[in-house]
């Protein structure tokens, strides 16, 4: 069985927030930290922890209480320069994404994400937000019901490791406000189609059983591609990878408002509403098109035994119900055929424990349909091997136009191409052959990451902390 005492929270179950902070350091003075650090592993919130406390939000909520139970969660990652600063060596853990970093995959244009920026060869110097071009050791990343709770708790981290570490920046995220609670700044409803890990929890129906390993190293199903033998202390613990992705959201509904599908039976803001459901895969709802093709069903988003039992196999070739590039079914195929792939799909998965950042658009931005505030998504992904989860994903399939097919085209949400023009197919159902170009700045713009080792509770005593 798996040992949730020894699982950083954030893993499978996903710290419960409101607010989180995420607060890149570099060490500065390795061996006072490995002392100091001692000091901040009881505050690392477990598995074990989360469900305590979920358990807590439900009672308080069943004793009628309105307001928000006081609540904090602490989880800390490290990247390859951390574990070389703590004397680990990196190459180890045989993942060399992680032990490259992520600007170096970021850079390299096909050959790695293709994030946008001015072309160097045959790659660019992405975009950035120039603190992520410096180097980054770790991430503490704390959650809370309130800004002030973590506040509170950073302060306390903050003193526990005064002088041993200099923070590189601290990005604030939070749930949007109201009915919009749960969804990314588009609008839709996210959070819903993760991996039922075995021995974790029971899969809800249509959903594929996973094994840890695919977020767990040194668990069953734990295929490094380097076929490394995992150090043992390595044990259940997960890459994570971080992103800060900007979302352009007037100009996401510009697109949406200017080209809604023609279907005569349609007026055209049903067309554009169709439109953005089709490049997404889902509804804003939360109703997967699969199910739902021509309507929003707002229920089937919300019966967790409907948001994800569904597989494209009565649609594999027809796209009348869901696109080939929808961000869903480009992002996980399901049983969708994956040509030239030797391996089943069902290895490509990761567990998103993301969450939005910035402000709500305001009137100004919508009437000028122009984004004029910093918001997005500051996008989290757990997985064992970086190259067959996020790296993989992103690489290719999102950014792959002949994936599925030839000629398919791009995932309008995150597909990138620094030298190409990037089209779509599949958005008109009636005409999937149809292309639809994509505008040149995209909707979401990467502007910083990293990748980091989420260590399990005894390898940071063990190997980490001194
Ligand atoms: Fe995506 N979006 O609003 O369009 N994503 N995503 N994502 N994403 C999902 O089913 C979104 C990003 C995946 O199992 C939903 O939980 C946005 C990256 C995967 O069927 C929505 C951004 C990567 C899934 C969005 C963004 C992925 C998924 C539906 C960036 C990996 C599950 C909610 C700002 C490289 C697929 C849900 C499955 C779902 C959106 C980023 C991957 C609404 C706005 C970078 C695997």
């Amino acid at each position: 069985p798996l040992d949730f005492a020894n699982i950083q929270g954030d893993i499978l179950e996903g710290l419960p927030k409101k607010y989180q902070t995420f607060l890149f350091f570099v060490i500065a003075d390795a061996t006072e930290f490995r002392h100091r650090l001692t000091d901040i592993i009881p505050l690392i919130t477990t598995t074990v922890q989360v469900q305590a406390d979920m358990n807590a939000i439900n009672e308080h909520k069943a004793k009628g209480h309105t307001g928000l139970l006081k609540l904090v969660g602490t989880n800390i990652a490290f990247s390859h320069s951390g574990l070389s600063a703590l004397g680990i060596d990196p190459t180890t853990l045989g993942d060399s994404l992680f032990t490259n970093g992520q600007l170096v995959d970021a850079s390299a244009g096909a050959a790695g994400l293709s994030d946008p920026g001015p072309i160097v060869g045959s790659g660019t110097d992405p975009a950035w937000d120039p603190d992520f071009k410096k180097q980054i050791d770790g991430c503490i990343l704390i959650t809370g019901e309130s800004q002030q709770t973590i506040s509170e708790r950073l302060l306390e981290i903050e003193t526990k490791l005064a002088g041993t570490v200099k923070t590189i920046k601290e990005l604030n995220g939070n749930v949007r406000p109201g009915d919009q609670a749960g969804h990314e700044h588009f609008g839709f409803q996210d959070g819903l189609s993760q991996p039922p890990i075995i021995g974790f929890r029971t899969p809800n129906t249509g959903e594929q059983p996973t094994d840890p390993g695919l977020i767990l190293l040194g668990e069953k199903g734990d295929a490094p591609l380097s076929n490394i033998t995992r150090p043992p202390w390595a044990k259940d613990s997960s890459f994570l990878v971080f992103r800060k992705l900007q979302q352009f959201v007037p100009e996401f509904n510009k697109f949406l408002a200017e080209n809604p599908i023609p279907d005569k039976n349609l007026p055209p803001d049903q067309g554009s509403t169709l439109l953005g459901a089709r490049l997404v895969g889902r509804w804003t709802s939360g109703a997967p098109i699969d199910l739902d093709p021509t309507v929003d069903n707002p229920a089937d988003g919300k019966d967790p035994n409907r948001a994800n039992d569904f597989d494209y196999s009565n649609d594999l070739t027809a796209q009348t119900k869901c696109p080939f590039t929808a961000h869903l079914r480009k992002t996980n195929p399901r049983a969708s055929i994956v040509p030239g792939l030797s391996v089943v799909q069902d290895n490509f998965r990761i567990i998103r424990q993301g969450i939005p950042y910035g402000p709500e658009v305001n009137p100004d931005e919508a009437e000028s349909q122009t984004t004029k505030f910093d918001r997005g998504l500051l996008f989290v992904s757990y997985q064992s091997d970086i190259g067959k989860g996020f790296h993989f994903i992103q690489r290719t399939w999102s950014n792959n136009p002949d994936f599925p097919n030839p000629g398919s085209g791009y995932d309008g949400i995150i597909g990138q191409d620094i030298f190409n023009q990037r089209t779509t197919t599949g958005m008109d159902p009636e005409n999937v052959s149809t292309s639809l170009a994509l505008p040149k700045q995209a909707f979401v713009i990467p502007l910083g990451g990293e990748y980091f080792l989420s260590p399990s509770i005894s390898a940071l005593k063990t190997v980490f902390a001194a």
